[in-house]
C-alpha cells in the first residue's frame, strides 16, 4: 500500500477546498475585486441603499481602473480575460451589492457585448474603449411595460425614413437609463429585430427614472421614451436582424449572475455564522444550538455547491461548450438557492436581520430583482424543460 499524504485541515471559508481549483492569475482578480468591494463599497453600499442613491458615474471610472468593465471581451481597451476570471469577479462584486454586479453586467455583457458582437468597426472604436475605461456608461433597452419575458412581442419600432430609421417605443425598468452616455435599443423594423446605437441628448430620446423601489436601490432603473428619435443607418448594429441578437448578449449577463448570486448568498452565509457565534442567548452562542448548526450546515453547503457550479460553467465557457440551457440551469439554481441561503440567514439574525446594519436583508430584497430579471425563474425552468423534454412550453 503507498502511503498517502494527510488531506489539509478544512478551511470553514473554503469548505471544499475550491480555491486550489483556480489559477494563480484567477486568484489574483479574484483577490483584487474582493480587496476593491471591502474598501469601497461595503463601506458605504447600506446608505446608498438607503438613500436610493449611488454615485454610479465615480464607480463606473472606478471599476474601469479595476479593469473589469467588458473584461471578457478583447480588444478595444478590454482586459480579454477567461470567462472564468470575469465569473470570479462577478461574484466578489455581488457580495459587495448585487446593484454593483448589475452596473458592471450591464455595462460589459449587455451594451458592449451587443456592440464588440454586432456592432460595426466604427462603432466599436466610437464606443468601446471609453466603455471599458468607465468613461462613457451603457444600458441596454430590451424590456417593455407589455413585453418582458416575451421580448419577441415588443411594440417599439425603427421605420426607415430614406437612409435615416425613426424609432418609436417605450423601454421598462432599463438599470442605468438616466445615467447613460448611450443606449443599445431593440427594435422591430420591417425585417426582423435590430439593435440601435442611440447616443444620450438625441432629440425624441428622454428618460424617466422608476423609484419606490425596495430592491436593486443602489442602481439606478429608468424607462427610455423614443418618441420620433431620427437616427443615421450607421446607428444601427450591423450584424444581426432577429432576436437572436438581444438574446446572445442575455447568455453573458446571465452567465455572470450565476456567479454573482452565489456572492449575494456567500456574503448572508458569513453575516450569519459570524453573528450566530457571537450572539447568547440561553447563556450560549446560538450557534451551540442544533437547530442553528443545521442552518448554518445547510447555507455553507449551498455556496459550495453553487461556485462549483458556477466554475463549472465557467471552465465550460472557456471550453466553448457552454450552451445557453447550461447558463439557464446555472441562473435557475444559484438565484433560487442564493435566496432561501439570505432568507435562513435573515432569519438567524433575529431582529438585527430587518436593518441595514447588517447586509442580510438588502442581499436578500436585491435578489427579488435577480431572480426576475435576465429571464424569470419560470422562463430558465421552462429553457431547461424544453431541452430535456423536447416540448416547447412558453405558448
Ligand atoms: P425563440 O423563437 O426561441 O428564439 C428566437 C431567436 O433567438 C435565438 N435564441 C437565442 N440565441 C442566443 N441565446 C439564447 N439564449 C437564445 N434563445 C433563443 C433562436 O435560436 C432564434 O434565432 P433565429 O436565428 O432563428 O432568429 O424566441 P422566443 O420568442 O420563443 O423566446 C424564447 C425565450 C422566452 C427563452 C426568450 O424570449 C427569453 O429569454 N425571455 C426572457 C427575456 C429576458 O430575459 N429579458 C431580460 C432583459 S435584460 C435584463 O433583464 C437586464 S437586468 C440587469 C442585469 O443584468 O444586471
Ligand atoms: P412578466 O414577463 O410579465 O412575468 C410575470 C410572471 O409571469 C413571472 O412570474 C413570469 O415567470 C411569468 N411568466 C411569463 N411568461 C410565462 C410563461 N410562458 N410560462 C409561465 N410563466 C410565465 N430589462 C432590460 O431590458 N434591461 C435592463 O437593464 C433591465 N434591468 C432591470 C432591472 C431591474 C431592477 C428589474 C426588476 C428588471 C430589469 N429589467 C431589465 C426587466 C426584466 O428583464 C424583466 O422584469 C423580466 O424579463 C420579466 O419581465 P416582466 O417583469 O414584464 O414579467
Amino acid at each position: 500500500m503507498t502511503e498517502t499524504a494527510t488531506p489539509a485541515k478544512t478551511r470553514p471559508e473554503d469548505f471544499l477546498a475550491i480555491d486550489r481549483m483556480l489559477s494563480d492569475e484567477e486568484r489574483d482578480i479574484r483577490d483584487t475585486v474582493r480587496a476593491f468591494v471591502q474598501d469601497r463599497i461595503v463601506p458605504e453600499v447600506g446608505d446608498w441603499f438607503e438613500t436610493g442613491e449611488v454615485p454610479a458615474r465615480e464607480l463606473a471610472l472606478e471599476l474601469g481602473k479595476l479593469g473589469v468593465l467588458g473584461m471578457h471581451l478583447e480588444g478595444y481597451g478590454c482586459a480579454g480575460a477567461s470567462g472564468t476570471a470575469y465569473g470570479l469577479a462577478c461574484l466578489e462584486l455581488e457580495a459587495g451589492d448585487s446593484g454593483i454586479r448589475s452596473l458592471v453586467s450591464v455595462q460589459g455583457s449587455l451594451a458592449m457585448f451587443a456592440i464588440w458582437r454586432w456592432g460595426s468597426e466604427e462603432q466599436k472604436q466610437e464606443w468601446l474603449p471609453r466603455m471599458a475605461a468607465g468613461e462613457a456608461i451603457g444600458c441596454f433597452g430590451l424590456t417593455e411595460p407589455d413585453a418582458g419575458s416575451d421580448p419577441g412581442s415588443m411594440r417599439t419600432r425603427a421605420r426607415r425614413d430614406g437612409d435615416d430609421w425613426i424609432l418609436n417605443g417605450q423601454k421598462m425598468w432599463i438599470t442605468n437609463g438616466s445615467i447613460s452616455d448611450v443606449a443599445v435599443v431593440w427594435a422591430q423594423t420591417d425585417e426582423g429585430v435590430s439593435g440601435f446605437v442611440v447616443p444620450a441628448g438625441t432629440p425624441g430620446f428622454t428618460t424617466q427614472d422608476i423609484h419606490k423601489k425596495l430592491s436593486l436601490r443602489a442602481s439606478v432603473t429608468s424607462e427610455l421614451l423614443l418618441d420620433d428619435v431620427r437616427l443615421p443607418d450607421s446607428a444601427r448594429l450591423p450584424e444581426v436582424g432577429s432576436l437572436k441578437g438581444p438574446l446572445s448578449c442575455l447568455n453573458e449577463a446571465r452567465y455572470g449572475i450565476v456567479w454573482g448570486a452565489v456572492g449575494a448568498a456567500r456574503a448572508c452565509y458569513e453575516a450569519a455564522l459570524s453573528y450566530a457565534k457571537e450572539r447568547v442567548q440561553f447563556d450560549k452562542p446560538i450557534a451551540s444550538f442544533q437547530i442553528q448548526q443545521y442552518k448554518l450546515a445547510k447555507m455553507a453547503t449551498a455556496v459550495n455547491q453553487g461556485t462549483l457550479l458556477a466554475l463549472h460553467l465557467g471552465r465550460m465557457k472557456d471550453a466553448g461548450t457552454l450552451r445557453p440551457e447550461h447558463v439557464s440551469m446555472g441562473k435557475l439554481a444559484n438565484v433560487d438557492s442564493a435566496l432561501e441561503v439570505c432568507r435562513t440567514a435573515r432569519q438567524i439574525l433575529g431582529a438585527n436581520g430587518i436593518t441595514l446594519e447588517y447586509p442580510v436583508i438588502r442581499h436578500m430584497n436585491n435578489l427579488e430583482s435577480v431572480v426576475t430579471y435576465e429571464g424569470t425563474a419560470d422562463v430558465h425552468a421552462l429553457v431547461i424543460g424544453e431541452t430535456i423534454t423536447g416540448i416547447g412550453a412558453f405558448r
